[in-house]
C-alpha cells in the first residue's frame, strides 16, 4: 500500500485526544510513509499514549510502525485532569477489542529514536509534531548534522497575532500550551536552523469542536467516523474549569501535509520565544532578533473541515479515496 514515492514522515505527539485522532488521520491521508511515532509525556500520561497509539496503528493495518516513548519533561506541567482525559480512548470497545502487542515499542528514548530514523532515511523526512518540541529539539541539539535530513517540521504550537491559551497564575496568557510546556525547547527548535512551519492558534481558532461538526461526522455512520465522534464527544464536558472549547489544533496541523497550497495562507516572519515569566513560551514577532519561521495564518475552513471528515470516515482497513 505504501509505495516508494510516498514521503517519509515521523510523527511526534503528546497523547491528547486530538493527537490520537491526528494519528488516525495521518495514516488515512494519501502518500504518507509513516516511519515511526514518538511520544512526549506532556498533555497525557505516556503509558496511555503508548497503548492508544499502538492500538490505532494495529487497527489501521500499520502494525509495522514502531512507537518510542520520550523521557524529557518540560518545566511547566499540563493540568493533571487534561493528562488523564485521553485514558478513556483506549477504554472504548473497539479499542479494547484491538490487540496492540504486535506493534513494536523501541527501547530507545524518543530523541535517540528520532536521530536513528533521520540517519537511516535516504530521503529528507517531514516531522509532524503536535506536542511540545522537547524530543526533536534535543535530537537536533545533540546532532546538528541531522538538520539537513529534515525536510521540514510542521508543528502545532505558538500564538503569533492572537492570545495564547495558557491560563496560569504566573502567566499573562500570551503563550500557547505546547510552546509553554518547555519554553527552552521551543526556543531551540525555532532558532536551530531547521525549516519550521508553525500551526499556531491564529489558524486553529477557526476550528472549534462544535455540534455541527459532530453531526456531520455522525451522519457518515461508519466505523472510523463513529470512533472519532466518540473521542470528540468526550471533549465537550471534561474541561470547563480551564476552558470551554476544544479545537482541531493537531488535526489542522496534520491536515497541512495534504491541504493544497491555494487553500492556505502561510506567512514567514522573524519570531522570538520568551523563556521567562510572565510570558514564558510566547512566540512573538521580533524584527531585530527573531528567527525566520513560516506560520499558518488562515485556511479555507469549509474545505479543510470537509477534507478532515472525508479522511476520518470509512472502514479502518480501507484506505480512503483521495479527497
Ligand atoms: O494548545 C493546544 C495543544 C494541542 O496540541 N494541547 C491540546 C492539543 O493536543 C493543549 C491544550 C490546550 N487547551 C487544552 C489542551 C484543553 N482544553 N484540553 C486539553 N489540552
Ligand atoms: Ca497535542
Amino acid at each position: 500500500m505504501k509505495s516508494e514515492q510516498c514521503r517519509p514522515v515521523l510523527f511526534d505527539h503528546d497523547g491528547g485526544i486530538d493527537d490520537l485522532l491526528s494519528l488516525l488521520l495521518l495514516v488515512r491521508m494519501p502518500n504518507i510513509n509513516l516511519l515511526g511515532v514518538t511520544i512526549t509525556p506532556a498533555d497525557c500520561y505516556a503509558d496511555d499514549a503508548v497503548i492508544s497509539s499502538r492500538k490505532l496503528l494495529a487497527m489501521t493495518g500499520n502494525s509495522h510502525v514502531p512507537v518510542s516513548e520520550g523521557t524529557i519533561a518540560g518545566p511547566n506541567p499540563f493540568p493533571p485532569e487534561w493528562r488523564a482525559q485521553p485514558k478513556m480512548c483506549h477504554a472504548m470497545p473497539v479499542m479494547l477489542r484491538t490487540d496492540e502487542t504486535d506493534v513494536p515499542v523501541s527501547t530507545d528514548p524518543a530523541h535517540v529514536f528520532i536521530q536513528k530514523q533521520l540517519e537511516q532515511s535516504d530521503k529528507p523526512v517531514t516531522v509532524l509534531m503536535t506536542g511540545p518540541a522537547s524530543n526533536l529539539a534535543q535530537a537536533l541539539k545533540e546532532r546538528p548534522d541531522l538538520i539537513e535530513k529534515v525536510e521540514k517540521v510542521v508543528w502545532m504550537g505558538g500564538a503569533v497575532e492572537v492570545n495564547g491559551n495558557v491560563a496560569m497564575h504566573d502567566h499573562n496568557r500570551s503563550a500557547e500550551w505546547n510552546a509553554y510546556w518547555h519554553p527552552q525547547a521551543t526556543k531551540e527548535l525555532l532558532s536551530c536552523g531547521v525549516k519550521v512551519c508553525m500551526v499556531p492558534l491564529d489558524a486553529t481558532n477557526a476550528f472549534p469542536v462544535d455540534r455541527s461538526l459532530l453531526h456531520t461526522l455522525a451522519e457518515k455512520n461508519t466505523p472510523v467516523s463513529d470512533l472519532v465522534g466518540q473521542f470528540w464527544a468526550a471533549t465537550t464536558t471534561a474541561i470547563p474549569s480551564y476552558e470551554f472549547t476544544y479545537f482541531l489544533w493537531d488535526i489542522l496541523s496534520t491536515a497541512v501535509l495534504t491541504i493544497p497550497e491555494d487553500k492556505m495562507t502561510i506567512e514567514t516572519s522573524l519570531i522570538s520565544v520568551s523563556v521567562n515569566t510572565p510570558n514564558a513560551g510566547q512566540t512573538y514577532l521580533d524584527a531585530e532578533k527573531g528567527s525566520s519561521v513560516s506560520w499558518l495564518k488562515s485556511t479555507d475552513v469549509d474545505y479543510v473541515k470537509a477534507m478532515v471528515v472525508h479522511y476520518l470516515s470509512g472502514e479502518f482497513l480501507v484506505q480512503p479515496e483521495r479527497f
